[in-house]
């Protein structure tokens, strides 16, 4: 079998994503999510300037290979945009090669390890009453575990939440918008909420809460440790994963669980956090990750370490990569938890798919392939808007993590 073309399709239904599509000669097709979210046209220049020239002609069962051809061959490595091309790449050839063996994904991987997929949700709120009640509304769907974020008092904006009480989309059209951001004010507020959810709701439910790299370790190490007494599932970046080493000062002082990597690209970037056992999952995706077949080897090398898998999952990474990291949690035998936004309704319909959300879990069907497909004609209808993730600075103009 060869390829004999792959296109590069950008659309907006209702947010922005880049799908690649791969064509053969045997009349089977492959696809690839390469979204990053603020960065799309970046990885579109660099699929098509760069790497489908090189891929045509390519036999698609090589994903090794191919994989290796455009990592390791290209000298120039690693970088989010980078690897979310090879990513989309990885991807489409491992979708030709299941639906060509007429099997689902996971049954190439390692077969069924599990029956479902536990997923987690997130329930957010202006402020602490308004995020009280979501985690009950998100009980009412289903949902046994709950990514909880809130408003902060004396702060306009805060990570998670949206303003005007829609659902919460990070990226927004026009250029980046700026908030706000106050550690002391956050840290002084966020124990407070998690006992009041605790209280509200029992002990049976999993906790989450996402501090999206804002702490330094110090800061994080108080977090973690105030925590304790509410059990949460996981603390999600606290810190920012640049500096590995940072990780042993946090586990230190605490043991609530650790979740970090949804910006990792290469498992260079969590070495030393797998290794030394410093964080407890990790949530690397499978598009910024480079694809399948390195997120498969960054879960098995994660395994004897006890460190699990918590996907990223949020709405910026299209339903490929979702039937992907399903395929995964399928698969391995270390899946810890997969988190789930679910996508607008005009996403669903532009990329028709066969997972499905029952009771708090997800479930992979037994179509050939990843099981999802691409309406071209209907997302022509949406092309591509600018759009970018906001930025944040401290009170005094201090430019800080968003
Ligand atoms: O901010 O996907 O856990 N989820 C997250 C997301 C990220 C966005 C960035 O594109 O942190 O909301
Ligand atoms: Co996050």
């Amino acid at each position: 079998m060869k390829i004999t073309d792959a296109k590069v399709l950008v659309a907006s239904p209702s947010r922005n994503f880049v799908t690649l599509k791969v064509l053969t000669d045997a009349g089977v097709h492959g696809l690839g999510d390469a979204t990053l979210n603020g960065r799309e046209q970046a990885v579109v220049a660099y699929l098509e300037q760069h790497l489908v020239p090189c891929l045509i002609g390519r036999d698609p069962f090589q994903t090794e290979d191919t994989w290796q051809y455009f990592y390791r061959g290209a000298y120039w490595r690693r970088g989010p945009v980078t690897m979310a091309a090879i990513g989309a790449i990885d991807m489409a050839l491992w979708d030709i090669k299941a639906k060509a063996l007429n099997l689902p994904l996971y049954q190439l991987i390692g077969g069924r390890s599990r029956g479902k997929v536990l997923v987690y949700c997130h329930a957010n709120g202006r402020d602490l009453e308004e995020a009280v009640d979501d985690v009950g509304r998100h009980i009412e769907q289903g949902y046994r575990a709950i990514r909880v974020q809130s408003g902060i008092p004396g702060l306009e904006a805060a990570y998670g939440i949206s303003k005007d009480g829609r659902k919460y989309e990070p990226a927004a059209e026009g250029l980046p918008q700026e908030s706000l951001w106050s550690t002391e004010k956050y840290l002084n507020y966020l124990p407070k909420l998690m006992r009041r959810v605790r209280d509200t709701y029992g002990d049976d439910i999993e906790l989450l809460h996402d501090a999206h790299h804002r702490l330094t370790p110090i800061e994080a190490a108080r977090l973690g440790k105030e925590l304790e007494p509410f059990h949460l599932f996981w603390l999600e970046d606290p810190v920012a994963g640049e500096l590995q080493e940072s990780f042993r000062l946090i586990r230190k002082h605490t043991v609530t669980p650790l979740a970090l990597g949804e910006v990792f690209n290469t498992v260079y970037d969590c070495l030393t956090l797998l290794t030394e056992q410093l964080i407890d999952y990790i949530r690397m995706t499978v598009v910024h990750g480079g694809g399948i077949t390195p997120i498969l080897k960054l879960a098995h090398l994660a395994e004897p370490y006890h460190v699990r898998t918590g996907f990223h999952g949020a709405t910026d990474l299209s339903p490929v990569t979702l039937a992907a990291a399903l395929h995964v949690n399928t698969a391995i035998s270390n899946f810890g938890i997969q988190e789930h936004m679910p996508h607008a309704d005009l996403v669903d319909d532009v990329f028709p798919h066969e997972y499905r959300f029952e009771a708090g879990d997800l479930y992979i069907g037994e179509q050939p392939g990843l099981g999802v497909d691409y309406n071209e004609e209907l997302a022509s209808r949406y092309p591509y808007r600018r759009a970018y993730l906001p930025v944040a600075r401290k009170a005094d103009g201090t430019m800080w993590n968003w």
